[in-house]
């Protein structure tokens, strides 16, 4: 149910905007709802929606360096830039830059062919799931207990405030979550369908968008049913435990990473397990964050039990993405980097006309940044700026990344994320909670896959 929740986020998401919009002493003929300058492009996944929060009792430096050490973080110099890496006793790595915005690098030969083919292994015996399942209308449902009135909803779409929506403000709104991906072919397909809008100029007024449900897109399509291809992802996975007692090559994959990423050996030990993700020939995954935007409410799935009190905001703090590909793809299968290095990042403007960029079943070409898939090479990237006091900042909105359509063959890819709480404070609560419990029996909500259960981890 993880997509009804990033939904709610997210809508809960444009209302805070409003909120500190509002509060934000805007003179009164602002409509709130709105950006104060600028292209008018509220994002529409909320970000940019007030700035990170400050710890209520800010960690000096000293603290940080005390308790878990100041995050190293790596420098990318320039584009192509490249940099020798110790990972294992008696072999040369190359760190190359492949952007600065994401700061992303690219491992040659960073796992043996062996290593590959033992974590593919180890992911058939576990047992792989479907990484999307279709959408419900638990959403539907969700949003409707959820006191939004349509024009609350209108306004925060149009935000061009032309009093229409055009078909990219319709388009970024259909973006919560995991649901069905909705092309401008959709839109079409469904204003007709639901005769929604009668006047035929292809825009919706407030009162045709007043007719419709809150989901009417996605009901629509679901309805009529929907293929695994018109999802935002189409693949596989499982998750593998990397922990003490692991396989040897996990724990070996493992230490690698800690040396690559060099952060705290303690808290890469405590983020999430292996990732090992297939795409069989057709599957893909839409351009995505790996990790939502930090606002004063936020917290992470896995320091929620040390957080004191819920909040409406979560999720899952990571900090670092290190990707593995597993095995030499056939045809497509590319990671593509839609935004990487662009001079500005504006969510709208990555549609434009009926071109999506963030669709990787069609849009790849048009990338700033496309990787093809070489066995045993790995990304890593930062999914967060520095907060500039060594620790964990804003989202870096251009980490923004999806996997293209695989054309021909299959593709076995895996993930480790190193999960880090932006609030200090609660990192280092988490560290102390979990290592209390490394040598004697945990209760079980500090099991790994209970920290870790909003991501479905079960190990
Ligand atoms: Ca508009
Ligand atoms: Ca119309």
């Amino acid at each position: 149910m993880v997509f009804v929740h990033v939904y709610i986020l997210n809508v809960m998401a444009l209302l805070l905007y409003v909120y500190y919009t509002s509060e934000s002493a805007h003179s009164p003929t602002d409509s709130g709802a709105l950006p104060p300058s600028g292209q008018g492009a509220a994002p529409p996944q909320g970000q940019h929606l007030s700035p990170p929060a400050p710890s209520p009792e800010p960690v000096s430096k000293q603290q940080h360096d005390t308790v878990l050490g100041r995050l190293r973080r790596l420098e990318g110099i320039k584009v192509g830039h490249r940099q020798k890496v110790d990972l294992v006793p008696n072999k040369i790595h190359y760190l190359k830059t492949l952007s600065l915005k994401p700061l992303l690098f690219e491992i040659a030969n960073f796992l043996s062919e062996e290593e590959c083919k033992l974590v593919i292994h180890l992911a058939k015996l576990k047992g792989l799931q479907e990484s999307q399942i279709m959408p419900s209308d638990i959403q539907q449902e969700a949003i409707d207990e959820m006191d939004i009135s349509k024009e609350e909803i209108f306004n925060l779409l149009d935000y061009n405030q032309d009093g229409q929506l055009q078909m990219k403000e319709v388009l970024t709104h259909t973006r919560f979550g995991d649901g069905v991906w909705i092309t401008p072919e959709n839109i079409r397909e469904i204003y007709t369908g639901l005769e929604a809008d009668p006047d035929g100029n292809g825009l919706l007024s407030l009162e045709e968008f007043k007719q419709l449900n809150t989901n009417a897109f996605q009901t629509y399509l679901r309805q009529r049913g929907v293929q695994k291809t018109e999802l935002v992802r189409n693949s596989k996975h499982t998750w593998l435990y990397q922990g003490e007692g692991a396989h040897q090559i996990l724990r070996a994959i493992r230490r690698r990473v800690i040396r690559l990423t060099q952060l705290p050996p303690e808290i890469v030990e405590h983020s999430e397990p292996l990732q090992v993700v297939k795409y069989d020939q057709g599957g893909h995954y839409h351009a995505h964050h790996d990790s939502g935007p930090i606002y004063a409410e936020t917290s992470c799935f896995h320091t929620k039990l040390v957080a004191n009190g819920s909040t409406p905001l979560e999720t899952s703090c990571r900090y670092v993405t290190v990707l593995f590909y597993l095995n030499n793809v056939s045809g497509g299968g590319e990671t593509a980097f839609p935004v990487a290095d662009n001079r500005t990042y504006d969510e709208l403007s990555l549609i434009q006309n009926d071109v999506d960029l963030r669709d990787t079943r069609r849009n790849c070409d048009q990338a700033n940044l496309l990787v093809k898939p070489l066995q045993g090479t790995a990304l890593f990237w930062y999914n967060y700026l520095s907060d500039g006091e060594g620790w964990v900042g804003e989202q870096d909105e251009y980490s923004l990344h999806g996997g293209c359509v695989v054309t021909k063959g299959t593709k076995w890819i895996a993930n480790n994320w190193i999960n880090i709480d932006p609030d200090v404070q609660r990192q280092i609560q988490f560290q102390q909670a979990v290592s209390k419990y490394t040598h004697e029996e945990a209760p079980a909500e500090w099991a790994v896959d209970n920290i870790y259960k909003d991501l479905h981890v079960e190990l």
